[in-house]
């Protein structure tokens, strides 16, 4: 085959090639494979060597022509495959932005967790430092060292979890106590966040909770001082208008021992159901500490003297917002916990909205 024909033969297989050619890619295939430095029409052309010089230039021509065009069509058909390859990924990208949005969900600190560190906080800027101990405890730091000894009736007020070796899960955070002070010299002042077991289920009461007690100890600590610290905490969390009282009691590891009540929150002392128709609140146990706590700790009760108290947090949170069942604490519903979110920005509330079927806190109760 004369080389002008074998140009001809090229030239109507590169241009069916292109004209076929399903992407840039493919393309770009075709165009090293027919005009590449190592494509078909140099391979053609070296064919021109062998040729008579006088033929040269018309050979040399025809290539030019050939290429001229395969490229001419190359560069159309190129454009035209951009703009298809462009369109198609601009649809496999397109964002329907009627669409609704990824909810982010944010954690938040637990409602018990949360009057915990307001507690704290309260309690903080008094001095107290916290302190935490093990939830497994012997009987010694749990109930001898705090003057209950076996056969005393408040352990049956307690209604310990006994282990077999005759520990017990702790019935209050008092070991705490008794540990920093056998530790540390006077002055102390500590609070004691923690978990408690007692046995003991109904819609108030969990066979875990959580507690804050509260130790002052140093010489010359007061019963006085023991209403301040108490009154202040209790108009700080309950609100500055609201009234406490102490009321006479008995602990075995207080004499004198009372008991502190704060104006009903939701009734403000006009008498209802959350306060028994009282209008008080049992908020906390108190006292001062007894002689015998600071025998069993080797402090020397004629040169110091001391106050403790003690909460419970669980029914602090369910007061302050009106919770009537400490089992929704740890049931995990994001429905109830995400109520309790004050960081929680208003588009995740509106869509994490409970259901009506799941009353709101804090409630906003009306009484009369
Ligand atoms: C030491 C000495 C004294 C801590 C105290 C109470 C009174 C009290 C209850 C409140 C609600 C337990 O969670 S609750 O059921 N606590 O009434 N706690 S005085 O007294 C102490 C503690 C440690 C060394």
């Amino acid at each position: 085959m004369s080389l002008v024909d074998q140009l001809q033969t090229l030239k109507t297989a590169a241009f069916g090639d292109i004209q076929t050619a399903s992407s840039t890619q493919a393309l770009d295939e075709l165009r090293v494979k027919f005009l590449g430095k190592k494509g078909l029409l140099t391979d053609i052309l070296k064919g021109v060597s062998s040729l008579e010089v006088s033929e040269r230039p018309k050979i040399g021509q025809v290539a030019n022509d050939v290429k001229t065009e395969i490229q001419a069509l190359y560069q159309e058909k190129l454009g035209l495959l951009q703009t298809q390859e462009r369109d198609a990924k601009l649809k496999e990208e397109a964002v329907d932005v009627s669409m609704p949005g990824y909810v982010k969900w944010t954690g938040l600190r637990h409602p018990l967790n949360q009057v915990l560190l307001e507690v704290q906080e309260i309690f903080q800027k008094l001095g107290f430092s916290v302190k935490e101990g093990p939830d497994v405890e012997s009987d010694y730091y749990n109930f001898e060292a705090l003057n209950i000894p076996k056969d005393h009736p408040a352990r049956d007020m307690h209604d310990t979890f006994y282990l077999k070796n005759g520990d017990v899960l702790r019935t209050h955070t008092s070991p705490v106590q008794i540990r920093t002070m056998k530790a540390q010299t006077p002055p102390i002042r500590i609070i004691v966040p923690g978990k408690v077991y007692r046995c003991d289920t109904d819609v108030t009461h969990s066979p875990m909770f959580h507690q804050v007690e509260g130790l002052y100890v140093d010489t010359d600590v007061t019963f006085a001082q023991l209403k301040g610290t108490l009154s202040h905490f209790l108009k700080e969390f309950f609100g500055q208008d609201k009234k406490v009282r102490f009321r006479p009691s008995y602990f075995p590891f207080t004499e004198p021992s009372t008991e502190v009540d704060v104006q009903c929150v939701k009734c403000e002392g006009h008498g209802c159901n959350i306060c028994k128709r009282t209008g008080w609140l049992e908020i906390l146990g108190a006292g001062m500490v007894n002689r015998k706590v600071f025998e069993s700790v080797g402090y020397d009760p004629d040169v110091v003297t001391g106050f403790a108290f003690g909460l419970g947090i669980e029914r602090l949170a369910m007061l302050k917002y009106g919770i009537p069942d400490i089992r929704l604490f740890y049931e995990n519903d994001k429905r109830f916990l995400s109520q309790f979110g004050l960081s929680q920005s208003p588009l995740v509330a509106a869509m994490t909205a409970p259901t009506p079927a799941m009353p709101l806190y804090p409630s906003k109760v009306q009484v009369k």
